[in-house]
């Protein structure tokens, strides 16, 4: 008998298949305009306008960073909890509303966005529908209040996603109120709680600040303020999308791989560390703002150093579970085990190669986190290849590798083609070699990201070693094997969709454990407590820093007008302050 996720939750499978499929959707749309803006910056191949450079890129972050990551996760978490408590949500209407929420949310705010691609956008509430504003949306960088009003369904959406998953688990509880909490289902709470601590700063961001003033219902921000709420918010972001990778990396990867998971307590430390620190740290995307004093800068980078300590626990507890799979199919020697692994199987391959470049991107994290080395590499390119090999590789691979697995789950149908799947997989890894490691590099001659025009008039570039052009060629060269790799993943998920049911399907199942939650002890289990000492940490990491930053610049701060972004309104405003000196 076929045991898939389709047959134990039929009704749910449909929602989750929703989510992923709006996941896809937004990573096609996204994915494209990654090509088209990394063939513009590296003057391989121009057809736009500089200008809207600005849409295509807000485009691509928010599309990638936020609709794709987030619309996947909720559909892992909502499998995630209903497969280890063995029963489904406790409304599927609610699961549908809350789905729903989500998609307007994301419809709205692309729409807003790609109004800004018309010669005279519409005027919509008394302004144009623009958001050239970029995924890190905040002021002086001005949208028009529907990109605003899509974010907050969004969350709002997310939040009551969570609301789902603790009903679930509430349910469960009062059936079996002397179980140890099932580990996926733990590792879907713990990171529900810190989602819920961290994006009450972008809703306080938005709904307080930014909505109104885009309605022009207030004059003016404190655009620090804006941005401390939004890093606030923007660093605990980034384990919002790692977490639903860590989950499968410890519940499923160990299974695909041939063996089982090293350590349950220890995986459920990591969750809590992750709870506890994913938020009081945000600054460390600040070090460079002035109006911050460095002694709060200093405390955000110890937090950061400490946040270090539940990856390096998940790369060892990740690895050793492989090694285990390996033994268990033969594997030999210290290193040797490592080719008895299932290197022809597009899932295990996938997220394997995942996890290896994130332990690069984990190297480039602590040289950012570095308060010193940190102004070498802010605002250069190298964070954004820093952040393609974490939300970019870590995250996205994962997630291409898992869908291998769970399109099959959600349908009962046998995945298109695994041979091309695995090609993807690895022209994924490939490209990505080639494009982040050219971004990290010139970062470190102090390459700007965020711009259509990097190579400024009348300034040469001295690279230590190669030239410009090599690096330009790199990055075209990675773009254009990711979007080949992304097409391929499209491509066999549409073909999967058309393929017969069989009954070949794999059980649902997660991998067992070496070391079972009867080894951990019960106090893990505390939620409470530990979302207490996290609100208690975010209160001692932020309250000084927010007090100093509205007392220095006001809650509203004063006459700061909207701006928008573009070289054209660029070079306006140096004409328009040329002429103010020389008229
Ligand atoms: Fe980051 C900037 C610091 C992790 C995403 N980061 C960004 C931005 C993004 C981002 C999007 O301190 C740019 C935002 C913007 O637009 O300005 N980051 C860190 C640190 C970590 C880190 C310390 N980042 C992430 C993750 C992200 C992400 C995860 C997304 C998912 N980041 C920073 C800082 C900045 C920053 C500064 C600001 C820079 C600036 O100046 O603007 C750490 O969490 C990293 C810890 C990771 C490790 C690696 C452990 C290794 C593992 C692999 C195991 C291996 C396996 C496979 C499973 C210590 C777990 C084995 C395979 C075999 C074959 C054996
Ligand atoms: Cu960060």
């Amino acid at each position: 008998m076929r045991n898939a996720y389709v047959d134990q939750f039929p009704t749910e499978a449909r929602v989750i298949k929703a989510a992923f499929w709006s996941s896809f959707i937004a990573l096609a749309i996204g994915g494209s305009l990654g090509l088209v803006q990394a063939l513009h910056r590296t003057d391989v191949f121009r057809f736009l306008e500089s200008p809207d450079y600005y849409t295509v890129l807000t485009a691509h972050g928010v599309l990638l960073a936020i609709s794709f990551t987030i619309f996947f996760l909720v559909g892992v978490f909502t499998w995630a909890v209903t497969t280890s408590l063995d029963r489904g949500v406790e409304d599927i209407r609610f699961t549908w509303g809350w789905y729903a929420m989500m998609v307007v949310g994301t419809v709205l705010v692309g729409v807003t966005i790609f109004a800004g691609f018309l010669e005279e956008p519409p005027v919509v509430l008394g302004s144009e529908l623009y958001a050239d504003v970029l995924f890190t949306f905040y002021a002086p960088l001005q949208a028009h209040p529907f990109f605003y009003i899509g974010l907050v369904l969004f969350v709002v959406g997310s939040w009551l996603a969570g609301v789902d998953w603790f009903r679930t688990w509430w349910a469960w509880r009062s059936e079996n109120p002397d179980e140890r909490i099932p580990l996926p289902t733990f590792m879907v709470l713990t990171t529900t709680l810190f989602w819920y601590i961290c994006t009450l700063g972008v809703a306080l961001s938005i709904l307080v600040f930014l909505l109104p003033w885009s309605l022009g219902l207030v004059d003016s921000v404190n655009p620090l303020l804006t941005r401390t709420l939004f890093w606030y918010f923007g660093h605990a972001v980034v384990y919002f999308w790692l977490m639903p990778t860590y989950i499968l990396w410890y519940t499923m990867l160990p299974k695909f791989s041939g063996g089982k998971l090293f350590s349950d307590p220890l995986a459920r430390v990591v969750f809590v560390l992750f709870l506890l620190l994913s938020t009081p740290l945000g600054i460390h995307h600040q070090y460079l703002d002035p109006g911050i004093a460095e002694g709060f800068k200093f405390i955000a980078m110890t937090n950061t150093m400490f946040l270090l300590l539940p990856s390096l626990l998940t790369a060892f507890t990740v690895v050793a579970s492989m090694e285990h799979g390996a033994r268990q199919r033969g594997g030999e020697g210290y290193v040797g085990w490592l080719t008895a692994l299932p290197w022809r199987d597009p899932i295990f391959t996938g997220m394997a190669l995942a996890g290896l470049m994130f332990a690069a991107a984990g190297f480039s994290g602590m040289i950012n986190a570095g308060m010193n080395i940190n102004y070498l590499v802010h605002n250069t390119w190298w964070v954004v290849g820093h952040f393609h090999l974490t939300v970019g590789t870590a995250v996205a691979l994962t997630f291409m590798a898992a869908a291998y697995w769970f399109i099959p789950q959600l349908t009962g149908k046998e995945l298109w083609n695994r041979s091309v799947a695995l090609g993807q997989v690895l022209l994924w890894f490939i490209g990505m070699t080639f494009m982040s490691n050219a971004m990290h590099r010139s970062g470190l001659f102090g390459m700007p990201r965020r711009t259509a025009e990097p190579q400024y008039q009348g300034f040469e570039f001295e690279p230590a070693v190669g030239t410009v052009g090599e690096i330009n060629a790199q990055v075209a060269l990675g773009a254009v094997l990711l979007t080949v790799s992304l097409a391929l993943f499209l491509l066999n998920m549409v073909m999967t969709s058309f393929n017969e049911t069989s009954d070949a399907i794999p059980d649902n199942t997660f991998a067992g454990t070496l070391s079972g939650p009867e080894d951990s002890p019960a106090i893990l289990d505390n939620l409470a407590l530990w979302t207490a000492i996290a609100v208690v940490l975010v209160i001692f990491a932020y309250t000084l820093p927010l007090a100093s930053i509205i007392d220095g610049g006001g809650l509203f701060g004063s006459g700061i007008d909207g701006f928008q972004l573009g070289i054209e309104t660029g070079r306006a405003l140096v004409l328009e302050s040329i002429r103010e000196v020389v008229p």
